[in-house]
């Protein structure tokens, strides 16, 4: 047990396994990479790998008349250990020579003997699978393999599909348990690996084995986790706790142009949902009386206040825009929106405002409207500009889940209970898609309340359709 330790933080100190941004063979971008060519420097840690590979196989009792290793990084290390253990052993070319014998494997072939293979990392099993092809084809049997790292993509069953057993002296679990118990590496690097291999499993999800770092991972997090994460930012805290505390992914659009209107809209429905969302400016009665007013409602009935003004200018402009004017949003509006489109300048304007007074701000990073230009790149783009100031920006106007990190919140407008749309361009989607299927954290529902017959009933049709798509959510991820 204590080898492995060893050897899990010796592989990371060499670097045959590195955290951060990879782009993989696939075109798919990876937050784990794993380089075992670098350990032919490494003359003991060769010796160590090459060690535990065979103890592997004997802890297994797997039985073999000879040894061969996936070209090329296990091809050093099937030499080691049939140096060692004196095993014969067979070696397969890549490519069949075009001179001499055009041989695909080199070695005395007995056919009916029994190879056991040796690789280095096992993804979806393909090159495990590829060799033993070869040397069934000389007449070889293969039973069983024995691989230094499992990354848990689903390899193990796509053999096991191919009657060929596989030992891994080291899962991915395993490593990122030892690598995070030794603070090498960090909670969210952890999460984001394993959410990574969950996303990308080849075959299955991630083994029924898997390591408490990894269920954690694949277990989703209820809000309330979510709001203890130490990276979550305050805004987001209190949100998700308000948000178990209700159990409510409630946040009403109170789109109306009265003042009464909105008031009585916030003094019934207050109860039943976690954010109340202004557009303060269409108004036609507004005075600073009215957003007193609803100020006290949000502490009465504990939502939280959120001005849906999307900002979208230079940084200068909408600092004035957000603390000063008419309406002086940052004195009321705990939670306001932006456009990314004018760049990082948007966020730093308003979080010289917003941050002094606690509150967040949410990114646009899609819209629900027909033909909106918020997609690809440019969402992704917005994700990234929303990591960089985490502080302040706490989640998404969106679509659906856009980041994986369990710390940013996703908001969802566009909501009914029947899909469909209006005459300008609004799309609706179901509370069952978007938080069931679509992995958002809240819907955001104007006219469904407040243009039905009877407002406190459809927002309790609301709140508990949200709420029990949550819960299956929850229940179907943490199986
Ligand atoms: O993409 C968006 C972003 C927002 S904030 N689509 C939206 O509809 N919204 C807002 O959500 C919109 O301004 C409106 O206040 C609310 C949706 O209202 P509904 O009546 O269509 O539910």
């Amino acid at each position: 047990m204590e080898n492995i330790y060893d050897l899990i933080i010796k592989l990371y100190e060499v670097q045959a396994v590195k955290f951060g941004t990879f782009k993989l063979k696939s075109g798919i971008t990876s937050p784990v990479y794993f380089d075992l060519r670098v350990i032919v420097s490494h003359p003991s840690l060769m010796n160590k790998v090459s060690g535990l590979l065979f103890q592997c196989a004997q802890n297994a009792g797997v039985k073999f008349n000879t040894v061969c290793g996936v070209p090329y990084t296990a091809l050093p290390l099937a030499t080691i250990i049939c140096s060692k253990h004196e095993l014969p052993m067979l070696i397969r070319r890549k490519e069949a020579k075009d001179y001499g014998t055009k041989r695909l494997v080199e070695g005395t072939i007995n056919p009916g003997d029994t190879c056991l293979i040796i690789e280095d990392v096992v993804t979806s099993g393909s090159s495990v699978l590829e060799t033993a092809d070869v040397l069934q084809k000389e007449g070889l049997r293969v039973t069983d393999a024995i691989v230094l790292m499992d990354r848990e993509q689903g390899g193990s069953a796509r053999l096991a599909k191919e009657g060929i057993r596989l030992h891994a002296v080291v899962t991915l679990s395993k490593l990122l348990d030892v690598l995070l118990a030794a603070g090498r590496i960090s909670e969210d690097t952890a999460q984001s690996v394993c959410t990574f291999i969950r996303e990308n499993s080849t075959l299955e999800p991630v083994g029924q084995n898997g390591s408490p770092a990894v269920k954690k991972a694949r277990m989703e997090l209820s809000y309330g986790a979510r709001a203890d994460l130490p990276e979550t930012a305050p805004m987001a805290a209190r949100l998700l706790r308000l948000m178990e505390e209700k159990k409510s992914n409630l946040c009403m659009s109170a789109d109306v142009t009265e003042s009464a209107k909105l008031l009585r809209l916030a003094e019934e429905l207050g109860p039943l949902i976690c954010v109340l969302k202004t557009h303060v400016d269409i108004l036609q009665d507004f005075s600073p009386s009215v957003t007193e007013a609803l100020s006290k409602l949000a502490a009465k009935h504990r939502f939280l206040i959120f001005e849906d003004r999307k900002f979208a200018d230079i940084g200068n402009t909408v600092r004035q825009q957000y603390e000063g004017g008419q309406y002086q949003i940052s004195s009321w509006s705990h939670i306001i929106n932006a456009h990314a489109v004018p760049g990082p300048g948007v966020v730093q304007g308003l979080s010289a405002v917003g941050l002094p007074l606690d509150r967040g701000c949410l990114l646009i990073a899609q819209m629900s409207s027909a033909g909106s230009l918020a997609t690809g790149d440019y969402t992704e783009s917005v994700v990234k500009m929303a990591e960089e100031h985490s502080k302040f920006v706490f989640g998404f106007i969106c679509g659906g889940k856009i980041s994986s990190k369990p710390s940013f919140i996703h908001m969802t407008p566009g909501v009914k209970m029947q899909s469909g749309g209006d005459d300008l361009g609004q799309q609706y989607t179901t509370p069952d898609e978007v938080i069931g299927k679509k992995g958002s954290d809240l819907i955001i529902v104007g006219r469904g309340i407040v243009a039905a017959p009877d407002w406190v009933k459809a927002a309790e049709d609301y709140r508990k359709a949200g709420w029990e798509a949550y819960l299956k959510r929850l229940s179907s991820l943490s199986q």
